[in-house]
C-alpha cells in the first residue's frame, strides 16, 4: 500500500516525462534529471500493485529541428525519423519502461493538437493580436524563437533566442532582443505585421496564485516552487501560441496559411495525444478525474512550460486535472564542465550502451545516487567507477554472492532449515521489516538519492549480519546454526531483489532467476518468509564485475580529445594588433637564411642554437626557444629561415643570441618556421 497519507486517495497515476527533442540522442544530463527518476517512480508504483500509465516520446517540432536539418541539408521529417528511433531504442536498452513512447510527428497527435487550439479559439479564450514581428528578408522568413539571436535585455547574453534566454532563464519575445540578428542569414531583421493568438497568461494569475503558491506550497520541491513564485510574481504576461513557421501542426483556421502551434504549446498536448494512442476511448479517466494523480517528470528548464503554460491550457480547456506534483531535477554537468550537445559534451546513452554491454544498471545506480535533486550536480568517470566498485559490488553484490555461495558450499544449494532464533536473528528480521517504507516513502516524496541509500542499507544490514555470525568458520562446529544464519541471509538477498528493482530491474531479474523466486510485488517484502526451506538456488553469478583504470582512462581521454576539437573548432585568430607606420616596419631588418648547424642548448630545455648562413660570409647565431616542438633539431639544417636581424645581441643560458627566428604555433599547437615559399640568397631582405 502507499504509505504517503495524501496519496492514498489516488487510485491511477498518470506519468509523463519531458519528451526530448529529436534533433540529437539522449545523454546521462537527460537521464538524470528525469528519465531514470521517473523509471523509478513507476517501477514503485507498479510493484505496489497501482494502476499507473508512463507516457513518453519524441518532440519533433521546434527550431531546433529544422536549423539542423537545414545544417545537414535534409528534411526535418529526415531528422526526427533518425534521432526518434535512435532515442526510442537507447531507453528500451537502459529499461525505461515507458508504456508508450510515440512522436509528435504523428497524425493522432496532430489532430489532437489541432482540435486542442481549435477548442480554445471557438471558445474565445485566446487574443488574437497583430503585431510586428521580425522577418528575414533575404531568407523569406519570418524569425521566431531560435531563428533569431539577440542580447539578452535581463542579463546581457549574446546569443538569446526569440523565446529564451538560456544563461538566464527568462522567456522572451523576439522583439525584446537588443540587436537582434537573423540566425539564418546573419542579416538584420525588419519588423512585419503578423497575426498570432496568445494564451492570456495575465488572467490566469489568480488561480495559478492560489493553486501553486498556497496549495503546493509544502509538496512541491523548493527549486520548483521558488521559480514558479518568481514568475507569477514578476507578473505574467501573454504568450503567443502560434509561429510564422512551416513545420509543425498547422494552425486549424482560415486566415492562418504559413502558421503553426508554438511547439511548447503543441507538445505537452502530446502527454494527452499519446494516452489517446495507448488507451484508445478509455483515455480520458487517466486526464480528468479526480482520482488520477498527474505528475510530470521534467528538468529545470522546463519547470515554467509545465507548471504554468500547460496549466494554464489545461485550465482554460476547464475539463483536465491539474498536475498533483512536478518534482523537476536540477542539471548534470560531466567533468565539471556544462553538458553541451553542440559542443559534443556528453556521454551518449547510446554510446554507453555499446561501450558497456549488460552495465545498465551501474549507469541507473550512479546517476541516482547522484541525481541533481536540489542543486546541479557533477558526473565524473572515476566516481562512476567508485560506484561501481566500491558500492555495486563490495556491498550488494558482494553480500549476495558470499550468501548464495556458502548455501551451495554447504547445504548443496538448498535454503536450509531455520532454526533456534538467536537476540541477533530476532533483530535483524525485525529491521528487515522496516525496508519496505523506509525505500517506499523517500521514493512517493521524490527523493530517489535517499530511496536509493535506504535500499542499500538494507545490503550493508546483510553483510554485518554475516561478519557477526561468520557462517564460514561456524559451519564445522555448528552446522545447524549455519544453516539458520544462511536461510536469514538469503531472506534479505529475497528482499533486496523486490526493493532493489526500480532502481535496478536487471539486477532484480538476475536475483530472482538465481533464488527461482518470481517477480514480486512491493507488499511481499518485509520478511524472511520469502524463501521456502528447501527452495534450490542456482549456481550463483557475480551481479558486477569490477571496472578497471584502464577503462575509465579510455572514456576520459575520449572527452580530452572532444575538448581539443572543441577548442580547435572554437579557434579565431587574434585581435589585430594596433596600426604601426610603414616607417615603424622598414626599421624592421628582416632577412632570409640557410640553417647550417641546430642543436639543443645544454642545460636548457626550451632553447635550440641555431648557426645561420645569412650571405654575410660570417655564420650568424640565433638561439630561439622553441626546441619543446624538434625532437631531432639537426633535421632543420639546410632549410632557410627569415630572422630579424637588428635585434641587439643578448645572451641566452651563456650563448649569444644575434637575432630572432620567426615562426608561428598553430592552433593544434605544431610550431612551423616562416620559410620563403621557394629558395632565395641568403641574406635577402624580406619586405
Ligand atoms: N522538448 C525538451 C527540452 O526542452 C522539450 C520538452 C517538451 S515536454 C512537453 O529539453
Ligand atoms: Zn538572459
Amino acid at each position: 500500500m502507499i504509505y504517503t497519507e495524501k496519496d492514498k486517495k489516488f487510485k491511477r497515476y498518470t506519468v509523463t516525462s519531458a519528451l526530448p527533442y529529436a534533433n540529437g540522442p539522449v545523454h546521462i544530463g537527460h537521464l538524470a534529471g528525469v528519465y531514470v527518476p521517473a523509471d523509478i517512480y513507476v517501477r514503485y508504483l507498479r510493484a505496489q500493485g497501482e494502476e499507473v500509465m508512463f507516457i513518453g516520446g519524441s518532440d519533433e517540432h521546434g527550431v531546433p529541428i529544422t536549423i539542423k536539418a537545414r545544417k545537414e541539408g535534409c528534411t526535418p521529417q529526415d531528422i526526427v525519423d533518425r534521432y526518434h528511433k535512435v532515442i526510442k531504442e537507447s531507453f528500451a536498452e537502459l529499461g525505461i519502461s515507458f508504456d508508450i513512447y510515440s512522436r509528435t510527428s504523428s497524425k493522432e497527435h496532430h489532430e489532437t493538437a489541432a482540435a486542442y487550439f481549435k477548442k480554445l479559439y471557438d471558445e474565445g479564450k485566446f487574443i488574437e493580436k497583430t503585431s510586428m514581428q521580425y522577418y528575414d528578408e533575404e531568407a523569406g522568413q519570418f524569425l521566431a524563437d531560435r531563428y533569431i539571436t539577440g542580447t539578452c535585455p535581463h542579463c546581457g547574453n549574446d546569443h538569446a533566442y526569440g523565446d529564451q534566454c538560456e544563461a538566464c532563464g527568462t522567456s522572451l519575445n523576439a522583439t525584446d532582443l537588443i540587436n537582434p540578428k537573423s540566425a539564418l542569414s546573419g542579416a538584420k531583421p525588419v519588423l512585419k505585421e503578423t497575426k498570432h493568438w496568445f494564451l492570456p497568461l495575465d488572467k490566469d494569475e489568480p488561480w495559478l496564485r492560489q493553486w501553486i503558491l498556497e496549495s503546493h506550497k509544502e509538496d512541491w520541491k523548493t527549486n520548483v516552487y521558488g521559480q514558479c513564485k518568481s514568475w507569477i510574481d514578476a507578473g505574467l504576461q501573454p504568450r503567443a501560441v502560434t509561429r510564422d513557421l512551416d513545420w509543425g501542426v498547422k494552425v486549424p483556421l482560415e486566415d492562418a496559411d504559413g502558421k503553426v502551434l508554438y511547439v511548447w504549446f503543441d507538445a505537452p498536448i502530446g502527454y494527452i495525444s499519446f494516452t489517446k494512442q495507448l488507451k484508445g476511448d478509455d483515455w480520458e479517466k487517466w486526464w480528468k478525474e479526480q482520482d488520477t494523480k498527474l505528475v510530470h517528470f521534467i528538468g529545470k528548464d522546463n519547470i515554467v512550460f509545465h507548471c504554468i503554460i500547460f496549466p494554464s491550457m489545461l485550465h482554460a480547456d476547464g475539463s483536465y486535472i491539474l498536475p498533483d506534483n512536478v518534482p523537476a531535477n536540477e542539471f548534470l554537468n560531466l567533468e565539471n564542465d556544462k553538458i553541451s550537445t553542440s559542443r559534443n559534451w556528453a556521454v551518449w546513452l547510446h554510446e554507453y550502451l555499446r561501450e558497456f554491454p549488460g552495465k545498465q544498471d551501474v549507469l541507473r545506480y550512479t546517476l541516482c545516487s547522484n541525481a541533481p535533486e536540489t542543486k546541479d550536480n557533477d558526473f565524473t568517470w572515476k566516481d562512476f567507477q567508485i560506484k561501481n566498485n566500491s558500492e555495486l559490488v563490495a556491498i550488494l553484490g558482494n553480500f549476495v554472492n558470499r550468501t548464495l555461495v556458502l548455501t551451495h558450499k554447504f547445504f548443496e544449494g538448498k535454503t536450509p532449515r531455520r532454526g533456534e532464533l538467536s537476540d541477533l536473528d530476532r533483530q535483524t528480521i525485525a529491521e528487515i521489516a522496516t525496508y519496505p517504507e523506509r525505500v517506499g516513502r523517500s521514493i512517493e516524496t521524490y527523493r530517489f538519492r535517499e530511496a536509493l541509500a535506504e535500499m542499500m542499507n538494507l545490503a550493508r544490514l546483510g553483510n554485518k549480519y554475516l561478519t557477526e555470525t561468520e557462517p564460514w568458520k561456524l559451519y564445522k562446529s555448528d552446522p545447524e546454526r549455519t544453516g539458520t544464519v544462511l536461510n536469514i541471509a538469503l531472506q534479505i538477498c529475497a528482499n533486496l531483489a523486490v526493493l532493489c528493482a526500480p532502481f535496478l530491474p536487471f539486477t532484480a531479474d538476475k536475483m530472482y532467476a538465481m533464488m527461482n523466486l518470481r517477480a514480486m510485488g512491493w507488499q511481499d517484502a518485509g520478511n524472511a518468509d520469502l524463501l521456502m526451506e528447501g527452495q534450490t538456488l542456482e549456481k550463483p553469478e557475480l551481479l558486477f564485475e569490477q571496472i578497471d583504470d584502464a577503462t575509465i582512462e579510455a572514456q576520459v581521454n575520449k572527452l580530452l580529445e572532444t575538448k581539443r576539437q572543441n577548442e580547435l573548432n572554437a579557434w579565431q585568430p587574434a585581435e589585430v594588433k594596433e596600426n604601426v607606420t610603414i616607417d615603424d616596419f622598414s626599421r624592421m631588418d628582416i632577412r632570409v637564411a640557410t640553417v647550417l648547424e641546430c642543436c639543443k642548448v645544454p642545460k636548457a630545455d626550451k632553447l635550440l642554437q641555431f648557426k645561420l648562413d645569412d650571405g654575410t660570409g660570417t655564420p650568424r647565431t640565433i638561439v630561439s626557444g622553441i626546441a619543446k616542438y624538434y625532437t631531432d633539431p639537426a633535421a632543420l639544417v639546410g632549410k632557410q629561415v627569415c630572422f630579424i636581424a637588428n635585434f641587439p645581441p643578448r645572451k641566452l643560458k651563456g650563448v649569444e643570441s644575434q637575432g630572432m627566428i620567426l615562426s608561428a604555433e598553430d592552433k593544434d599547437g605544431r610550431l612551423v618556421l616562416i620559410t620563403p615559399s621557394q629558395p632565395v640568397t641568403n641574406g635577402v631582405n624580406v619586405g
